[in-house]
């Protein structure tokens, strides 16, 4: 496909409005706005004028290295630059972009003065009037922001993951069972592992003529069709969730898998390297001129580029092409490598079962160990344990142990972090436990050099080993705490401690950028259920999920270590 001077002047813009958020150099930023100015006055196409050996330098305002990105644009269709910087400024900013009477400047300000990342953040510090504090914003602006989102998050409300899943898989059950039908997947966001889904995508691939759009549209769950044709139809359920239906022939499934898996940016990324070898991607198939030459998996079409199977949650034009084909893509973890879960709660203090009936829970969850880290005394509010009763659980620990098969308890606590960092019980019960799980639990509101210096603190504490819950947030109701992660990763792999991904539906914390820097920084990530019920083992694999989109592999993660493994790396008692 030709690159047209729209796609120069569009990457251009977008180039110079996430280096004005990351506060990059004005000249620089001002470059690249006056080179997407000079291809909006071109009137010949910059591609013809390459084509023609035209030296690009002689176009106002541009210099040897925008050229040089102009020809790597009509060449590739990307831009490396522009692909770093997706990665650089956390993807949620640029939606920031798109609420009406936010410019990069003020998202700069925004990000910038008040750590504001996403939307969600942003509309809560200008209900609590910390926007109208920023030079330049005022009490008017602050006013005007409240009022866009609203109209914003209007049209975009989106559901967690765990709660699509159960309207997911039930009405996939559901139409899994109607004659005729061969397939169904539930696709998009849903598939990609997304920790929010907007709306669910299923596909169905079914023989001719089958009922699957009248009975789709009959579901109990159905309160409103929206539209309903011969291969598609579209519903609100109860629950409010819009759920889009497409019906396809079995030899179209994989090609209308891979469109309907998303993400949109990869769709359009694989359809240009297509494109560059005279072949075409759409719904039904990869084709050369009219020839279908694959289609049926998602392999197939895949292998037709020449790349191999991309899994879907690595599926966001977030670098995974490239590691594709350059053979680099990671075997991404899986929930039946897990081998234990290293946090966990029982009757002690705020959870539901007893030691034994959270050990069964996760030993028939495929799980050989578990480490009960209740609450320590600072948690009154959930009878957080003092160290005599700590060392009680401790003892009923060893002795349900000689009785339990196939799955060992770990002794452990999921300690407070006090304000200053201090630890909530003294060292001479922490180093009677296996392991040493920490946690934030108040004054989410320190600054960020204060929080950052909080964990710091905490983590040089001989006994720390593992950091639960990073970040905080929970999903919808809690922004992240604002902290150093960077500084908190080096900080865990100089004192070899690991930072945990909980599972919990509400959470998914660690993020996934930050899953990715750890891996990066060769820190080891921990995932665990956080149970407070013996149901609570199940959201591992949402937990799993968030791992896989941090592209951790295997041996990234902790807790897919034999108990043999393990032992020697969370032991810190010398
Ligand atoms: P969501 O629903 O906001 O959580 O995110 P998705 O990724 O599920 O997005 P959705 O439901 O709008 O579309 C489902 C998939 O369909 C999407 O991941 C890719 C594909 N798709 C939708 N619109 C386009 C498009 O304009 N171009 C391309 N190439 N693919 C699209
Ligand atoms: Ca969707
Ligand atoms: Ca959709």
């Amino acid at each position: 496909m030709p690159i047209h001077n729209a796609d120069i002047i569009a990457i251009f813009e977008e180039i110079a409005d996430l280096l004005e958020i990351q506060g990059a150099n004005p000249f620089r930023i001002r470059a690249y706005h006056n080179a997407a100015l000079t291809f909006s006055r071109l009137s010949e196409e910059a591609s013809l004028l390459v084509k023609n050996g035209v030296n690009l330098t002689k176009l106002p305002g541009i210099g040897e290295d925008l050229a040089g990105k102009i020809r790597e644009i009509i060449s590739t269709g990307h831009c490396a630059l522009l692909d770093r910087l997706h990665k650089e400024v956390p993807p949620a900013v640029t939606e920031l972009l798109k609420i009406p009477g936010l410019g990069p400047k003020r998202v700069k300000a925004v990000y910038h003065e008040l750590d504001v990342q996403t939307v969600e953040q942003l509309y809560r510090a200008a209900r609590d009037k910390r926007i109208r504090t920023l030079p330049g914003f005022g009490e008017k602006m602050e006013h005007n922001i409240l009022r866009a989102i609203e109209i914003h998050s209007s049209q975009t409300r989106r559901y967690k993951l765990v709660m699509a899943s159960q309207y997911a898989e039930s009405l996939q059950t559901y139409l899994a069972k109607i004659p005729g039908v061969a397939q169904v997947t539930v696709a998009g966001s849903f598939r990609r592992m997304r920790e929010t889904v907007g709306d669910l995508d299923i596909l169905v691939s079914a023989k001719p003529k089958s009922a699957v759009i009248h009975q789709f549209i009959i579901y109990d769950e159905v309160n409103k069709v929206l539209s309903s044709g011969p291969t598609r139809a579209s519903v609100i359920l109860k629950c409010g969730i819009q759920t889009d239906l497409r019906v396809v022939a079995p030899d179209e499934y994989g090609s209308a898998l891979l469109y309907f898996t998303g993400s949109k940016a990869h769709n359009i990324a694989i359809r240009r390297i297509a494109q560059k070898m005279g072949l075409k991607i759409n719904e039904y198939g990869i084709f050369r001129g009219k020839v279908r030459i694959a289609g049926i998996t998602e392999e197939s079409i895949y292998q037709a580029i020449g790349l191999p199977y991309i899994p879907p949650e690595l599926r966001e034009n977030h670098g995974e092409i490239e590691m594709a084909r350059a053979g680099k893509l990671p075997k991404l973890v899986e929930l039946d490598d897990l081998c234990g879960d290293l946090h966990a709660h029982t009757r002690a203090t705020d959870g539901h079962n007893t030691l034994r009936e959270m050990a069964n829970a996760a030993k028939s969850c495929g799980l050989k160990y578990l480490a009960i880290t209740e609450h320590s005394k600072k948690l009154a509010m959930v009878h957080g344990l003092d160290p005599s009763h700590l060392l009680k659980q401790c003892d009923e620990i060893d002795q349900l142990n000689t009785e339990l098969q196939g799955i060992v308890l770990l002794k452990g606590i999921e300690v407070d972090i006090l304000e200053n960092g201090d630890l909530d019980l003294p060292d001479a019960v922490l180093s009677q436990l296996d392991i040493v799980v920490g946690a934030i639990h108040s004054k989410f509101d320190l600054s960020r050099s204060k929080q950052t210096s909080r964990i710091l603190h905490a983590m040089e504490h001989p006994y720390f080993t593992l950091l639960a819950h990073p970040t905080g947030r929970l999903i919808g109701k809690r922004e992240p705490y604002d902290v150093d992660m960077l500084r908190i990763i080096h900080m865990a792999r100089e004192y070899q401690c690991f930072l945990e991904l909980n599972a919990h539906p509400d959470r998914l914390d660690l993020l996934d950028t930050y899953c990715q820097m750890a891996k990066d920084e060769g820190v080891l990530i921990c995932i665990n259920s956080d149970a407070h019920s013996t149901f609570d083992f199940a959201n591992l694999r949402f937990g799993v999920g968030q791992a896989r989109r941090g592209w951790l592999e295997k041996q990234n993660v902790l807790n897919t270590r034999s108990l043999t493994e393990l032992r020697p790396l969370i032991q810190k008692n010398q």
